[in-house]
């Protein structure tokens, strides 16, 4: 006998997830379905507009993931145009790309994720002298005296007496599944605000090189960012010494905070190594050390493990038709009026809605059938995880120094073998330490882009292409990149110097997807198989592996409509 359990919403992510599990009498899960429950257009009024501005439109499919959308759009359009952009502008778009990076993956640790794995309310019975004790043994964060602990600690216990939880209401409290002493969750907790203060600067990165945050600017053929050291009215000395001065903050920030609490954390959760799921792993690439279209320079480099082999990475081509596809078999979409079947490569891509789910309120969703509005993205009919772990995973695997390093030196830490990566904690893992990366990468970056400055070159934009009239008749872009939740493709087609088809195939689209054509699994589902929950009532263990993916299903679902000219007419009031 299995019984169907239902999590929905699924909170502390972006957009509408639903989960349903099969669970056994012993309550393991047997089997998960991930229905995405919410769909938009944003694609669809892209249509029919100049290239030039579609990285506008195309950046409000999520606030999240803020620029990621906007940087693959223009570097699809310069792809299909051949636009060559100066470094400067390569350098500016990276380090806001890696500010992204940061932000997202600190804020999902302490503001999405950490309760997964901490009790706040365990946090009151700690004694904040072992609190500073173990908080000055990890690490020289200045923030670690005993009266700071203990002035947290009120902090929460005066929350926790008004009764409104606020922030830390609809945890899941006291379950079984939480393994920290309180001191820890103590430490956790006043993290987890000092983190609320950290990422309101770290954002300004975009807004000194970017105009604002979120959603940033940006131009086809480099930035907008107007560099010039003596004038008032441009991005001078001073502002760029703000940008080195918040890289500094961010690197030490990833360092002695979120790092030694992600170790120390998973020190006493080693042993729970559920979640791994398919042993699939897809990586575009990215943060190129020159130019963006050689895939050899990719500091995250490109590459797919299949089946968990590591002795072979199989390349990956966005452009190859046979390999990127999206199938809608259990999708509430239609391909040339049927119901699934085949496979279309995005830039034949084509999202026709046909809801076929049940009428609400219901208590299930019909799981043979179609039940999600995410499609399946399929790597040469695979299904694939994209993310942190997959570009860890994929650095270790072609044995880049920097990947080797730092997995060895953490697995030694927590006596782990290189399959316990494969987990929910692993993923999370993996996720601190590509921080690691990305911070010191945003760093060499800014230093090349002052030196730069300091030579006299302050070019951030080529205006040689431009003009339409500098544009062939037709042309086919990709702009591919890693975006925080992993490999993020934009494909346009140009005609006439407009848009004429689109897709954007988006790192939750490949991890949330429902099964395929073949009844393959996506990654949440495999995840989540033959996991136990110590309490059926509060499957906090569903949480924490989903989670661990960093959900954004804003991102995942959004359409293009080729035929009709309006997909849904709402009536407010
Ligand atoms: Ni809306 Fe996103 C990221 C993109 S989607 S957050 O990272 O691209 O998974
Ligand atoms: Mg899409």
């Amino acid at each position: 006998m299995t019984e169907r359990i239902v999590v929905d919403p699924v909170t502390r992510i972006e957009g509408h997830l639903r989960i349903e599990v099969d669970v056994d009498d012993s309550g393991v899960i047997q089997e998960a379905f991930s229905s995405g429950t919410a769909v938009r257009g944003i694609e669809l009024i892209v249509r029919d507009r100049d290239p030039r501005d579609v990285w506008a439109y195309v950046q409000r499919i999520c606030g999240v993931c803020t620029t990621t959308h906007a940087l693959a759009s223009i570097r699809s359009v310069e792809d299909a145009l051949d636009i060559k952009i100066p470094r400067n502008a390569h350098l500016i778009r990276d380090i806001m790309n890696a500010a992204v990076f940061l932000h997202d993956h600190v804020v999902h640790f302490y503001h999405l994720h950490a309760f997964d794995w901490v009790d706040v309310l365990s946090a009151l019975k700690a004694d904040p002298n072992e609190t500073s004790r173990i908080a000055q043994s990890l690490s020289s964060w200045p923030k670690s005296s005993p009266g700071y602990f203990k002035d947290i600690q009120m902090k929460v216990q005066k929350v926790v007496d008004s009764g409104q939880l606020g922030i830390f209401a609809n945890g899941y409290w006291g379950h079984k599944a939480y393994k920290l002493p309180p001191e820890v969750n103590l430490l956790a907790v006043a993290h987890y605000l000092e983190a609320l203060d950290w990422q309101k600067e770290i954002v300004k990165i975009h807004t000194i090189f970017g105009g604002k945050n979120p959603h940033p600017h940006y131009v086809v053929g480099g930035m907008a960012t107007p560099i010039d050291i003596n004038s008032d009215n441009a991005i001078h000395a001073e502002r760029l010494m703000h940008v080195s001065q918040i890289i500094d903050q961010a690197v030490e920030f990833v360092n002695n905070v979120y790092i030694p609490d992600l170790l120390a954390i998973g020190s006493f959760y080693k042993d729970w190594t559920y979640g791994g799921g398919l042993n699939n792993y897809l990586c575009y690439g990215d943060f190129s050390t020159g130019d963006i279209r050689d895939v050899h320079l990719y500091r995250f480099p490109r590459g797919v493990i299949l089946n968990g082999n590591f002795n072979e990475v199989l390349d990956v081509d966005p452009k190859d038709p046979e390999q990127v596809k999206e199938f809608i078999d259990h999708s509430w979409y239609t391909y040339d009026g049927k119901e699934g079947g085949v496979g279309k490569h995005p830039w034949e891509g084509e999202t026709s809605l046909r809801y076929t789910g049940p009428k609400p309120p219901f208590k299930t969703l019909n799981t043979d059938e179609k039940y999600s509005w995410l499609k399946s993205p399929r790597w040469k009919e695979h299904p694939m995880e994209t993310g942190p772990l997959a570009r860890m995973l994929v650095g270790y695997a072609l044995k880049k120094d920097e990947f080797v390093g730092l997995i060895d030196d953490t697995l030694k830490k927590l006596n782990w073998p290189l399959e316990a990566m494969r987990s929910a904690l692993g993923r999370t893992v993996a996720r601190g330490l590509e921080s690691i990366l990305v911070a010191k990468w945003m760093r060499d970056d800014m230093d090349a882009l002052l030196a730069n400055i300091r030579n006299g070159n302050q070019i951030t934009f080529d205006r040689t292409k431009w003009e339409p009239s500098t544009w062939p008749k037709k042309a086919k872009g990709v702009g591919w990149m890693e975006a925080p939740r992993g490999a993020l493709g934009h494909w346009i087609e140009i005609e006439d110097g407009k848009t004429k088809n689109y897709q954007a195939v988006v790192p939750t689209t490949w991890n949330a997807s429902p099964r395929d054509h073949k009844g393959q699994i996506g990654a949440y589902e495999a995840s989540l198989k033959g996991t136990p929950l110590l309490d059926k009532e509060k499957p906090l263990e569903i949480l924490r592996i989903v989670h661990s993916f960093d959900p954004c299903l804003a991102c995942a679902v959004h359409l293009t409509d080729l035929e009709s000219k309006q997909t849904t007419h709402i009536r407010i009031g």
